[in-house]
């Protein structure tokens, strides 16, 4: 999509630090973390939120689970994670294409406001 940010990550056309990178997703550092360890996990294709998932693009949401998972080994995540997505305003989702939060290194508050 032309004017999505994540888009023109995952296109390669705007640099982003990469943690993991295939056919169908990226992970990438946030540039503003909030915990010691903070990336996001997104689909290549955009979509523009979770109220987006639909039976025809779901698969890449398994995928992108798949992935965290992998990463949690490779990032030392092994005492435990936190994965969050923010969708719509109440949600306060800031970027309009579908990310997953994965956040570790540290011990998680709850409830999460
Ligand atoms: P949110 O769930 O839509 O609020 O999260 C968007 C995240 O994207 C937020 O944590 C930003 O720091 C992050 N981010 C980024 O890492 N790189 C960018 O170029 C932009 C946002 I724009």
């Amino acid at each position: 999509m032309a004017d999505c940010i994540f888009c023109k990550i995952a296109a390669g056309e705007i640099p982003s630090t990469k943690v993991y990178e295939d056919e169908t997703v990226l992970a990438f550092r946030d540039l503003d973390p909030q915990a010691p360890t903070h990336v996001l996990i997104i689909p290549k294709e955009h979509i523009a939120s979770a109220a987006d998932i639909t039976p025809e693009n779901s698969a890449v949401v398994a995928h992108i689970f798949e992935v965290a998972a992998k990463l949690s080994v490779e990032l030392g995540l092994d005492k435990g994670f936190r994965i969050v997505n923010n969708c719509g305003e109440d949600g306060m989702q800031s970027v309009q294409h579908l990310h997953f939060h994965m956040l570790g290194g540290k011990k998680m508050g709850w409830p999460p406001y």
